[in-house]
This record gives C-alpha cells, structure tokens and sequence, in this order.
C-alpha cells in the first residue's frame, strides 16, 4: 500500500532539505513554552510521540532503538558509574536507561524547559517509566551550558548529551566551550556521549559533532544505528573518553545484567555499530 489508507487521516511531518518524514496521527497537545513549541501527537504506527519546534523527538515505540544505543556504550564501559549528569532528555528515556544499572548512585538530570518533562510526564510515562520516582535522580531546571560550566572538576562518571538537533535551545550543546566542560567534569575512566544526528540527513553536522569531540578528547568514535521515525531512519552517537576508549570494552557483569531488556543494543551490537562506519564518513574524516 504506498497511498494514504484514509485520504482524510491528519498528518504530521517534519521536512528536512526536500524530504519530510511524517506520522499519521490524532493531536494531543500543541503548545508554545518559553523555548519551543511542544506537539505531542497518538500516532498510529509508534505510539504517542512528541515533536518540539516540528521536529521528531521520540516516541514510545521508538525510543528504545535511540535511548539505548545512547546509554549504554558509556554505562557498560565506564570504568565506574556511581554518578552521572544528562544534558538534555526532558521525555525521561535516557534516566530511564541510566537508573537500570544498580552502581548509579546519584543522576543529575539538567533540562532547560520544565514543560518537555511535564508533558513527557503526562503525556508519555512509559518513555521515563520509573526513573521520575527514582529517588536517585535529581531534576534540575537549568541551562546545561551553565550546569556544566559551574559543575566543579572530575565529578562525574559519565556526562551524557541528549539533546534536539542544534539549533534554538539546544544550539550551543554543540560547541567547543561547552563540549570541553564535559571533559574537565570528567573523572578518569569517565565516558562522554553524544548524539552525534543523521550522517545523511545532517552530513555537515554529523562531521562537525566528530571532528570536535575528536579534537577534544583523546579518543572518540561514533556509532551507527538506526531510528527509523527520525529523518533519514539512520542514526549516530558519538563516545569520547581519556586514557584509552572505555566505551570499547563493555564489563561483561553490565552487559550481562542490561541486556535481556534490550531490544536494540547488546555487546555484539554495538561491536558491529562502532566497525560500521560508512566508508564516505571515513574518507571525511581523514
Ligand atoms: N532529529 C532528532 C534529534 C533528537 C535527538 N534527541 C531526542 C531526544 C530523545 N530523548
């Protein structure tokens, strides 16, 4: 069936460089915050999904595919994972991922627009599931430029960035100033992770976000997967950390622990995501 089932069915869509990619749905909420509109629709195919600033955030069939190849890279390989900061993930995804993984001790999670975490509550609480009752999390209304800025040196385990595509709000989360606080919050054996967007849809972007952290960092190398409501369906995220690549050598007791809930991510997986960089990416980046 390549036609609309139901020629009348409300459509929404994100359009990028000519191409929109759309779900069919009924609207929940539509509302301008103080930083961005918020849209939350009941799509017929994944679930309630939400949309800010007409851009596809997540959704509940779909959030896995993307929160755990987010997490789990840096929580699996992280020589220790007692505490650790999320920039960004007002749905509740990330946390949710991150609280899995019984040696978390204390989360900072630093959203700068309460309402995505109050309508992510409401509207979504399967994506947070039982990360916003977790008593180890701590939600901050806040800046993560100005979290990470005054955040004192070597606090974190890790330092995970789950934010909107760069631009409005979540703009300067992709720049040097910002992604060099990262590393100095960093303990040793620390990880940092990206979301490093569509190496086709954002070739410019996706390159830039790798270049940087690989300036950065001593090591850093992305991932390839796959989120197939976001534009294009292919997806990146990008790991870096000091001394030697963390995120490559997964603690088996983790691994053994996180995976049977995975639906996407699992040792062998990311084992293939990290060798499966396409070769016009690796030319780029020579
Ligand atoms: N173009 C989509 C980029 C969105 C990445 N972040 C999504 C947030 C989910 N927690």
């Amino acid at each position: 069936m390549c036609t609309p089932e139901n020629q009348t069915s409300t459509w929404f869509d994100e359009y990028q460089k000519g191409v929109r990619y759309g779900l069919e749905g009924q609207i929940l909420v539509d509302e301008k915050s103080k930083y961005q509109r918020i849209t939350i629709i009941d799509s017929k195919r994944y679930g309630k999904a939400l949309l800010l600033d007409n851009c596809w955030m997540t959704a509940e069939q779909q959030e896995k595919h993307y929160h755990e190849c987010l997490v789990h890279p840096a929580l699996s390989g992280a020589l220790e994972i007692k505490r650790g900061l999320i920039v960004g993930g007002g749905d509740g995804g990330t946390a949710k991922e991150c609280l899995r993984y019984k040696e978390v001790e204390h989360l900072d999670l630093v959203e700068i627009d309460e309402h995505v975490i109050k309508l992510s509550q409401k509207y979504l609480p399967t994506i947070g599931g039982n990360a916003w009752q977790d008593p180890r999390l701590q939600i901050n209304i806040e800046d993560g430029i100005k979290w990470t800025k005054h955040a004192g040196n070597e606090v974190y385990d890790f330092v995970i960035i789950d934010s909107s595509d760069p631009k409005g709000p979540a703009k300067g989360l992709f720049n040097e100033t910002f992604i060099r606080d990262c590393k100095r919050i960093l303990r040793p054996g620390g990880i940092f992770a990206i979301q490093s967007e569509s190496p086709e849809s954002f070739l410019k972007i996706h390159l830039d976000i790798i270049r940087l952290v690989k300036k950065i960092f001593q090591f850093a190398d992305p991932i390839y997967g796959w989120v197939p409501m976001y534009p294009s369906g292919w997806w990146s995220w990008t790991f870096a950390s000091m001394g030697k690549p963390h995120y490559l050598h997964p603690h088996s007791k983790r691994v053994n622990a996180i995976s049977q809930d995975c639906i996407i991510w699992s040792s062998k997986w990311q084992k293939g995501a990290f060798e499966a960089m396409p070769a016009f990416i690796e030319r780029a980046l020579k």
